[in-house]
């Protein structure tokens, strides 16, 4: 899984990245800054169930730091979009291709208003940032729409002869924009096109369907960044403004700055908190106090930095994920090994136990006889859906 943080330029889309990964790609307050993807892995909150056992865990892929465990997730951050992207506008269509892979977006937005379309910094308010959540949707429907129409009339009439499936069709068309059977379902379901002639598709229906897929594939949720700039009234105005789209306040470089100074051993500080610490106020700088001062500043008014906050709704409530612990002994919630609740995987919540036992290996997955729940003991069938926090041990053939 991975998420796509995309924006027009110079709204802190690196910056927002850089302080989920703790990389360090280059940011600064110019468009453009960006010109390739980076990508990088982030963390997201889930409580680890060893505090039900009362015995610490062995984190494998997931660290555990009082209870909490960090679960990776994938981020890719793109170069500033403009408007007019898919026709190859700013650094064009190239990058829309590096989000491809993406399951669900982040836009981050300037709540300030202070970058204009282009990213050049501009007066306070004096761009709306709802309006670039509109054209960048435009943007996304026509790379969609683009893809989905190449070469578009002999693949449908080709469909037609062989009378094949129009979900199999699209999904063809789509192959490697991660769009699921499910999602091409959903969007099938929500457009009028005349599902067995799709040679008969005119432009219009074609452009409603792109955007159906986009609607059912790619999640979206607004990251309103800078919001030490700006007020609560203008945070709740954008909300309303990209409703039913979730918004959340952001300050990116407030995170980044109090996940560096933690690294640094400055600050205790824990992503998503609502306040940090000073461990040593003689170690810092009359420059750096005064930052951390700005930064306390933004916490009080805003609850936290909602940069951790930004990325959990997106993947827990938007993409619908949920994580579960897969071990080899249901009793002791151990592996072969003995490392307790070795891994925290990440899956779509109702996520059948075989395809869970596949993604923990391919052998699992076809030798699969049943799955155990770790709580309550009870056996699961290969189609049992998976709820969240699970611990669950497969059975397999050997
Ligand atoms: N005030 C304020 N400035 C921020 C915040 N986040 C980022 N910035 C600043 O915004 C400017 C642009 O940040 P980048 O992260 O380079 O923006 P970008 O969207 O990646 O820009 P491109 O790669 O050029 O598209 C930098 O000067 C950042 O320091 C924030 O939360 N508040
Ligand atoms: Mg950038």
């Amino acid at each position: 899984m991975e998420i796509g943080i995309v924006g027009k330029p110079n709204v802190g889309k690196s910056t927002f990245f850089n302080a989920l990964t703790l990389l360090d790609v280059p940011m600064a307050p110019y468009p453009f800054t960006t010109i390739t993807p980076n990508r990088g892995v982030a963390a997201i909150r889930a409580p680890c169930p060893h505090t039900e056992k009362g015995v610490a865990c062995t984190p494998g892929n997931a660290k555990c730091v009082d209870g909490t465990r960090w679960v990776p997730v994938s981020l890719v951050d793109v170069p500033g979009l403009v408007p007019g992207a898919h026709a190859g506008k700013g650094l064009g269509h190239k990058f829309l291709d590096d989000l491809r892979a993406a399951d669900g977006f982040v836009q981050v937005v300037d709540l300030s208003g202070a970058t204009d379309e282009e990213g050049r910094l501009a007066e306070h308010g004096s761009h709306d940032p709802a309006e670039e959540v509109r054209w960048l949707e435009d943007e996304l429907v026509a790379w969609v729409s683009e893809i989905l129409n190449r070469d578009f009339i002999r693949h449908a009439r080709g469909t037609e002869l062989d009378g094949k499936k129009v979900e199999e069709f699209l999904a063809e068309r789509l192959t490697g924009l991660s769009i699921s059977p499910n999602a091409i379902a959903a969007a099938l379901r929500g457009s009028t096109v005349e599902r067995a002639h799709p040679a008969r598709w005119s432009e219009e229906e074609r452009a409603s369907l792109a955007r159906q897929l986009l609607e059912a594939s790619k999640p979206r949720l607004v990251a309103a960044n800078k919001c030490d700039r700006a007020s609560k009234e203008e945070a709740d105005a954008l909300a309303g403004r990209v409703d039913p789209i979730p918004s959340v306040a952001t300050a990116a470089d407030a995170e980044l700055t109090l996940r560096r100074a933690a690294r640094a051993g400055l600050v205790d500080y824990r992503p998503g908190d609502a306040a940090f610490k000073v461990r040593d106020p003689t170690r810092l700088s009359p420059p750096q106090q005064k930052a951390l001062e700005g930064i306390r500043s933004i916490l009080t008014t805003w609850g936290s930095t909602g940069v951790q906050q930004a990325l959990e709704q997106m993947v827990y409530s938007r993409l619908g994920m949920i994580v579960v612990y897969p071990v080899e002994d249901e009793t002791h919630w151990t592996d072969s090994q003995g490392r307790v609740l070795p891994d925290a995987f990440l899956v779509p919540a109702n996520t059948p136990a075989r395809a869970v036992a596949y993604r923990v290996h391919t052998d699992l997955g076809e030798h699969f006889i049943r799955a155990i729940d770790g709580r309550t003991h009870r056996a699961m069938a290969a189609d049992h859906p998976l709820g969240p926090n699970t611990v669950v041990r497969i059975v397999a053939r050997k």
